[in-house]
């Protein structure tokens, strides 16, 4: 997380600083056999909503991995929800026990389970990419750069 207590010009500066090193800012990725395929962070065609990520989880390791936190680079929080159909009505919910497992795989996609972010930074336009950041409970880190898209581009995913 960001210190809260810096100006924003200071923050623009270490991201833009970030983003032009190329890989300075990813954390190591130490859990063996865990991909993301086609990974995007979608904005809020509302400035100022959530946007969400969207990825598929591969885990070809031979033991199961559950999922604690997820960090997204620019953004202040980041969320796990499940989409809830109840009568006709869609709303979400915080998804618990998120475990992908050994030789497996979990679809985070439109419409279904999902990262919600919120407090989208001005510094995450169309066009950049961000570090979608994975976090297990056993220690283990998954760590990969994502691109950002605009919202009408993911229209039809
Ligand atoms: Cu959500």
């Amino acid at each position: 997380m960001r210190a809260v207590l810096l100006a924003p010009a200071l923050v623009s500066a270490l991201f833009v600083a970030g983003c032009s090193g190329q890989d300075a800012e990813i954390p190591k990725t130490t859990a063996e056999g865990v991909q993301v395929l086609e990974p995007r962070m979608v904005l809020p065609i509302v400035k100022d909503s959530p946007g969400a990520v969207y990825f598929n989880l591969v885990n070809d390791s031979d033991k199961a991995k559950k999922v604690m936190s997820i960090d997204v680079a620019g953004t202040d929080m980041a969320m796990i929800h499940d989409t809830i159909e109840t009568g006709g009505r869609s709303s979400m919910q915080m998804a618990q026990n998120v475990v992908v497992p050994a030789h497996g795989s979990m679809a985070f996609a439109p419409g279904g389970r999902h990262v919600m972010v919120t407090g989208i930074k001005g510094e995450i336009k169309a066009g950049v990419n961000t570090v979608l950041k994975i976090n297990f409970d056993d220690g283990d880190v998954f760590a990969a750069p994502i691109p950002v898209i605009p919202p009408a581009a993911a229209a039809g995913n």
